[in-house]
């Protein structure tokens, strides 16, 4: 390891922690609300975050009472594949422990919200018992391993989903502190001191992603992970993994050393490295990662401080050989998996939108109870996608439209009836929960959508493929720096708009203003959508004609408006 001179206290807290252990077990039984701060920090390993209802706060503050607390928790599932009869055994948990939701993430798992202390156990124990875990949904380790989510029966995806499952559980931590701690194990006396043989004891400097993607299928951004790799196949044959590292997307206002940025194409390993390759990877982290500054301790710093260069060979120290020159690839694609389509082995998938990945029955969209009716009765295995939707797999051609009725006659709306722009528009959780948000994003996606497709209909963009992605802070959950428009919470009620990005993620947006109020956004996008329709050339999209005109044009276009924004 590095002979770091100064290290963050989380550095020292992982250190003392007996793996991962702290004084969780203890904390956990007795009673009262909340944890302490140790204990918290130690619980995200276990996929666990303390939270407070923000909306109830300030109010409770005023009348000396204590703030609502309560725990999201995250469940691990690569590619965002779970069987009907997982899923069922979450959306029943949703009624029993959390806030009778269930909230599809950016990186395709499901995370439970309003937890109480007390039911953390029981409730993570009841996850494990379906079979999947929480562990290492959050935390200075590996997280979800995310890939394509299409169902396609073919080679291709087979593999994909196959290495992200093997990657997946290769890089879970190997202390049995969550087992202990949630599932009652008994501490295992049998071989001496237990070890964590990649991590070490302080696992990694910060949060690790890894992704998985196919040029044709380009849905997870696999730019954005600190590890991508891009499977390369020639007629039918796996020739080899793209290697890209550094990629992430979160940064932090009024600090310009932190910034988003797009993972680097490094080399390319054959069809068997996977493993050896991400182990390398993650070594590289673990030795020479920031342990001081954790605003600046992901792999990107790294890349970005020493140089690709010195990033490639020590990847090849930890390998046992150099890297190979990345192969030759096709550009990306990213396919729209909403709606009917065929799976390629005599079955159907049907891709359904769900609004900023919230499965909820509100008022008269019944959308959880439609879910839970269909997979129950036609045991259909739910797929979760980087877009946070679902898509319902393996249904056979003659219950297809017996499925619609149902979705429908709970007021679900079908993906044919919505328009691109609602296509492709995610949000981060935001408020209430998050701890960090400045502004919402969950809760007016609708809203913005709405007025901004009154905008597009007024110059006949409606039809056009817009990808619009709204944060509440700026750490970009919704991966707000790429796609076509960006809207990053930048003070309460206001937000920094970012255009310029590009629909198949391979280039960030920029900055277009500092601070809008939520209610000018529309407004001062306006113009810009205007020169669009009037000026974009043929199948070039909003992202990439912001790109063309360049930041100082387009502020140009929206400076009127703006001069009367907040
Ligand atoms: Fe995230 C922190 C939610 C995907 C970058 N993220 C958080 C926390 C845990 C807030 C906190 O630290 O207190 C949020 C919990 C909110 C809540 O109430 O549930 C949170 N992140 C989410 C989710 C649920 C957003 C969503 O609406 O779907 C996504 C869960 C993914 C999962 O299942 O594992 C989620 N977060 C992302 C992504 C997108 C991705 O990975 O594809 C990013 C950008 C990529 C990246 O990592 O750079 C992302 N989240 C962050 C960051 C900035 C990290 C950085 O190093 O810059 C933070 C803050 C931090 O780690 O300090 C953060
Ligand atoms: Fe919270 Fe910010 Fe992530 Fe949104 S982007 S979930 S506000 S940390």
């Amino acid at each position: 390891m590095t002979t770091a001179t100064k290290r963050s206290a989380t550095e020292l807290l992982k250190e003392s922690s007996q793996r991962l252990r702290g004084t969780i077990g203890t904390e956990l039984a007795a009673g009262g609300t909340q944890v302490s701060d140790a204990a918290e920090a130690l619980l995200k390993f276990h996929g666990t975050y303390e939270q407070y209802d923000r909306d109830t706060a300030t109010a409770l503050k005023t009348q000396g009472l204590e703030k609502e607390y309560s725990f999201m928790v995250r469940v691990r599932m690569p590619g965002g594949r779970l069987t009907a009869a997982q899923y069922l055994a979450l959306d029943a948990l949703a009624d029993r422990y959390g806030n009778a939701t269930l909230r599809v993430t950016t990186r395709q798992t499901i995370q439970f919200h309003g937890i109480v202390k007390g039911n953390l156990k029981p409730a993570i124990a009841a996850i494990n018992a379906t079979l999947l875990t929480t562990q290492s949904t959050c935390g200075d380790v590996v997280r979800n391993v995310t890939t394509s989510a299409a169902p396609r029966r073919d080679a291709a995806h087979a593999r994909l989903l196959a290495d992200a499952c093997l990657l997946s559980a290769d890089l879970l931590p190997r202390s049995r502190a969550y087992h202990e701690i949630f599932l009652d194990a008994a501490p295992d006396e049998t071989t001496g001191e237990e070890t964590e043989p990649l991590f070490g004891p302080t696992y990694l400097p910060r949060k690790f992603k890894i992704g998985l993607a196919l040029p044709q299928d380009n849905t997870i951004d696999v730019l954005s992970n600190d590890l991508g790799l891009i499977a390369i196949w020639e007629e039918g044959v796996l020739r080899g993994y793209n290697v890209a590292v550094g990629g992430g997307m979160g940064m932090t206002h009024n600090r310009p050393d932190t910034y988003p940025r797009l993972a680097s194409l490094v080399g390319s390993v054959g069809p068997d490295e996977l493993r050896a390759l991400a182990e390398a990877v993650v070594r590289v982290q673990r030795d020479h990662g920031g342990r001081a500054d954790r605003k600046r301790a992901r792999l990107k710093y790294l890349v970005d401080d020493q140089g690709l260069p010195w990033v490639r060979e020590a990847i090849g120290r930890e390998l046992g050989h150099a890297l190979a020159d990345p192969l030759p690839m096709p550009a990306f694609e990213v396919p729209d998996l909403l709606g009917w389509h065929e799976q390629g082995d005599g079955g159907w998938w049907l891709g359904v939108k769900l609004p900023a990945g919230r499965i909820a029955d509100a008022g008269t969209v019944r959308l959880r109870t439609a879910l839970r009716e269909v997979v129950q009765r036609y045991g259909i295995d739910p797929v979760l996608t980087p877009q946070q939707d679902v898509l319902l797999t393996n249904i056979a051609p003659r219950l297809r439209s017996a499925i619609t009725r149902k979705l429908r006659a709970h007021g679900v709306t079908m993906a044919g009836e919505i328009t691109p722009l609602a296509r492709w528009a995610m949000a981060c959780v935001a408020l209430p929960t998050c701890g960090l948000a400045l502004t919402e994003a969950e809760r007016v996606r609708a809203p913005l959508v709405a007025d901004l497709e009154a905008v597009l209909r007024r110059h006949g963009l409606e039809r056009e493929r817009i990808s619009l992605r709204i944060t509440g802070c700026p750490n970009g959950c919704a991966r707000s720096y790429g796609g076509d428009i960006g809207l990053v919470g930048r003070v309460p009620g206001a937000y920094a708009v970012f255009v310029g990005g590009d629909f198949a993620g391979t280039r960030l947006s920029f900055k277009l203003l500092e601070r809008v109020a939520q209610e000018r956004v529309v407004a001062v996008l306006e113009p810009l959508l205007a020169t669009f329709a009037q000026q974009g050339w043929r199948g070039e999209g909003f992202g990439d004609f912001c790109h063309r005109l360049g930041p100082e044009a387009a502020l140009a276009l929206v400076e009127g408006v703006q001069a009367s924004a907040a």
